[in-house]
């Protein structure tokens, strides 16, 4: 057993009882015949003193920085230790050495560009920031299971390893499958659609690749996409949906991570539902009137969505019914007006987070997307032959993770919350 407590369950409670801590040497000092050590695990840091005559003095005394120990002790409660509480030793094990000077510095002091926090990434994972990252992101994905397990869907896995793109040809990743070329999944959409026309209510959280070629704080070359689909449902039900994802994905972070926001000097917006909604050609006019250079057809990206941000000053708002041509050939057209489509982006501030839409379920009409496209229904037969035996009408969405994580802790790129971000420099570590 390496430990009997975590440094955060010390209390003065525990005044005079013997104990084992494990951690990581966060800071040593040497006073005057006694060595104070913080050792920080993952519960928090604590101090650790070795007095002079300990056997462990000699080999303590010049430890580096980050090296892992075991240490049995008599607490003592202080009043000028942190936290009230120290940890005298009796015995000390060094379990791993770290190398000095640290390539980065774990306590925070000397701040690092992005650049080398990627390099020397596992100590820029120890810091107490990225910890609170990680810890928020898991009860963001906790939450958003548990709404969806709470209205009825199903958890599922689809391949990633695809015959032909969804999202438009250019991102593709190319793999050698035996031989023949196939390509890294951008999106689960079309076997999540399938899956919806069986079980009707499917979601999936499960890495996309795109091959990005710029460089943006918001673009990842693989990325964790949640996706849900639901059948007999159109793309208003799917945003009352997201509405409700949201609301409790912050709710959980704010009531779960009350900590870790407070490491991160960060408060997440308050939700309000329904949410706002403004339509795609009404988002033009805006723009325009704001004398940006846009017309109906344009994307609207995030230079364009700032100038909208600082007008609305919505936290969060939906931009629904978009050009149908300027999106995927899966996208359902409106009735009364076939130009335009039933989708939809929610954008927190300037960013796009989510992207949806009801979907076409009526073979001809998808043949003729893809045609009017430039694509080749054939190469999607696996897909389209389905639509021959019942598939019902059917919508969802599809939110990238680390863009929504930009929400829930207040930071800039989606490079800082990814612990292994793959862009077009990095593959490593
Ligand atoms: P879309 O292509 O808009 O839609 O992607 C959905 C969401 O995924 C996130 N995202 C990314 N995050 C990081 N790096 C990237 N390169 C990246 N690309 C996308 C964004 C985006 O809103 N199949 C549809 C969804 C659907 O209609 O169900 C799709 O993939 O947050």
């Amino acid at each position: 057993m390496f430990r009997t407590h975590l440094v955060s369950e010390l209390n003065p409670k525990l005044d005079g009882a013997e104990v084992k801590v494990a951690g990581w040497v966060h800071n040593i000092r040497n006073l005057g015949g006694k060595v104070f050590i913080l050792l920080r695990d993952k519960s928090g840091i604590g101090q650790i003193v070795v007095e002079k005559g300990n056997s462990a003095y000699d080999k303590i005394m010049n430890i580096g920085l980050e090296s892992t120990l075991v240490v049995n002790g008599i607490v003592k409660a202080d009043p000028r230790a942190p936290n009230g509480i120290e940890v005298h030793a009796k015995d000390v094990e060094i379990l791993s050495y770290a190398k000095s000077p640290l390539p980065l510095d774990v306590t925070g002091k000397v701040k690092a560009d992005i650049d080398t926090r990627l390099r020397e990434r596992l100590l820029d994972l120890r810091r107490l920031e990225m910890q609170a990252v990680l810890k928020i992101q898991s009860v963001a994905v906790k939450s958003f299971r548990e709404t969806l397990y709470k209205y009825g869907f199903v958890e599922v896995f689809t391949p990633k390893i695809i015959a032909s793109a969804t999202e438009g040809g250019a991102q593709l990743f190319p793999v050698l499958y035996f031989g023949k070329e196939a390509f890294l999944a951008q999106s689960p959409q079309l076997y999540k659609e399938l899956l919806a026309g069986a079980i009707e209510r499917a979601f999936e959280i499960a890495p996309a690749w795109r091959a990005e070629e710029s460089d943006t704080p918001y673009h990842l070359s693989e990325f964790i996409s949640m996706d849900v689909e639901m059948a007999f449902a159109d793309y208003n039900d799917i945003m009352a949906l997201i509405e409700q994802i949201i609301y409790n994905m912050i709710n959980d972070v704010r009531r779960e991570c009350e900590n870790e926001l407070k490491i991160l000097n960060y408060t997440p917006p308050d939700v309000k539902i329904p949410m706002k909604k403004i339509s795609y050609s009404e988002a033009i006019e805006i723009l325009k009137s704001k004398g940006v250079n846009i017309k109906f057809g344009d994307d609207i990206g995030t230079p364009e969505l700032r100038v909208l941000y600082s007008e609305l000053k919505e936290d969060l708002y939906f931009v629904t019914d978009w050009p149908w041509l300027s999106r995927p050939f899966y996208t359902k057209q409106k009735k009364d007006n076939p130009q335009l489509s039933e989708s939809f982006d929610l954008i927190f501030r300037w960013l796009e987070i989510v992207s949806g839409s009801s979907r076409n379920h009526v073979k001809e009409v998808l043949e003729n997307s893809l045609k009017v496209r430039g694509l080749n229904p054939e190469s999607f037969e696996f897909f389209l032959k389905w639509f021959d035996y019942g598939m019902p009408p059917h919508a969802g969405f599809g939110m990238g993770l680390a863009r929504v994580m930009l929400m829930l802790t207040g930071l800039q790129s989606v490079k800082e919350v990814v612990p292994f971000p793959r862009d077009k420099k990095r593959l490593t570590p």
